[in-house]
């Protein structure tokens, strides 16, 4: 099994997916952002997007570590889940202040490992930027924007510890971020070669056989990309004395695969199992949170 993976949606409704999130600042009037504390980081897409942010009144908070190697001063949070193995981007350009960018793992402000950090990169504006940052598929990401200096106050406690803030001299901050899935990389071209021997089709982004999957998911799926009738499908959802039973082709032990559920096609998408190979029917699930009738609609991502 090569380290990549990616997803397919396979069912009746097709689920688009938004390539760039612009979000406003949002941000309690006259008090601190809303994702100042670790525990409170806000959630990024696993795509590529910006959005606009403010850490005016942002603090540190007590055992958080330096970014960048300063302060900590101001610092904010969001994470990133990566959905499959791929690299990571980030950057500050854009924000009108000094800024600190650090990347972690970890879930506590106590006890963060670093994956990266920058203070300057060059852009300007004392700006901050990580470049190709491999991550691991479902390994959640920490990222902390914080300002280059501030100041504190500190609080001390008769029986033994002393509590600082340490506020940034901050602003507002352009937060830009991109995620690129795994391409297969050689193996990836190793298999085209066994439907393109003369190098003559093959593209990732193709879809050479016109069946609506790219290459490139043909090659996720495990289905032939010169066959338009093989392809990545559910084949049925019935409705059992068990729960609905989904069934999809093909299943592979070679493969991963997470089911989701919607109440609505509009609505949020819900992890209901997540990294199967052993399929309870053999090539599908039964879907037990009802007794035969959990209306909604189902997709599948599968991943190599
Ligand atoms: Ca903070
Ligand atoms: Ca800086
Ligand atoms: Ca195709
Ligand atoms: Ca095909």
């Amino acid at each position: 099994m090569s380290q990549g993976n990616t997803e397919r949606y396979a069912s009746a409704i097709c689920l688009s997916i938004v390539t760039l999130w612009l979000l406003p600042a949002i941000s309690a009037p006259g008090g601190a952002p809303a994702n100042d504390n670790f525990e409170n980081a806000i959630e990024l897409p696993d795509f590529s997007g910006s959005l606009f942010w403010s850490n005016t009144d942002a603090t540190a908070e007590y055992l958080e570590p330096p970014h960048a190697g300063r302060g900590p001063y101001g610092s904010v949070w969001w994470y990133l889940i990566p959905y499959t193995d791929g690299t990571f981007n980030v950057d500050t350009h854009g924000s009108d202040f000094d800024t600190v960018l650090a990347v972690y793992t970890g879930d506590s402000v106590s006890a963060l490992g670093e994956l990266a950090s920058n203070d300057d990169d060059g852009s300007g504006e004392g700006n901050s930027g990580i470049w190709v940052l491999d991550v691991v598929r479902a390994v959640k990401l920490m990222i902390a924007v914080a300002s280059y200096s501030g100041y504190g106050y500190g609080y001390g406690y008769g029986y033994g510890y002393g509590y600082g803030y340490g506020y940034g001299f901050g602003g507002n901050i352009q937060l830009n971020w991109a995620f690129n899935p795994y391409d297969g990389g050689q193996e990836y071209e190793d298999w085209t070669t066994n439907f393109w021997p003369e190098g003559n089709g093959g593209e990732r982004g193709s879809d050479d056989d016109h069946d609506g999957f790219s290459n490139f998911a043909e090659w996720m799926a495990g289905t032939d990309p010169t066959n338009a009738q093989s392809f990545f499908r559910i084949r049925s959802i019935t409705a059992t004395n068990d729960g609905m039973a989904i069934e999809w082709e093909p299943a592979l032990t070679s493969r991963l695969y997470d089911v989701f559920w919607s109440a609505s096609p509009t609505g949020h998408y819900e992890l209901i199992m997540s990294n199967l190979f052993d399929l309870p029917l053999g090539n599908g699930i039964i879907d037990s949170r009802g007794t035969g009738n959990v209306c909604g609609i189902y997709y599948i991502r599968v991943k190599k």
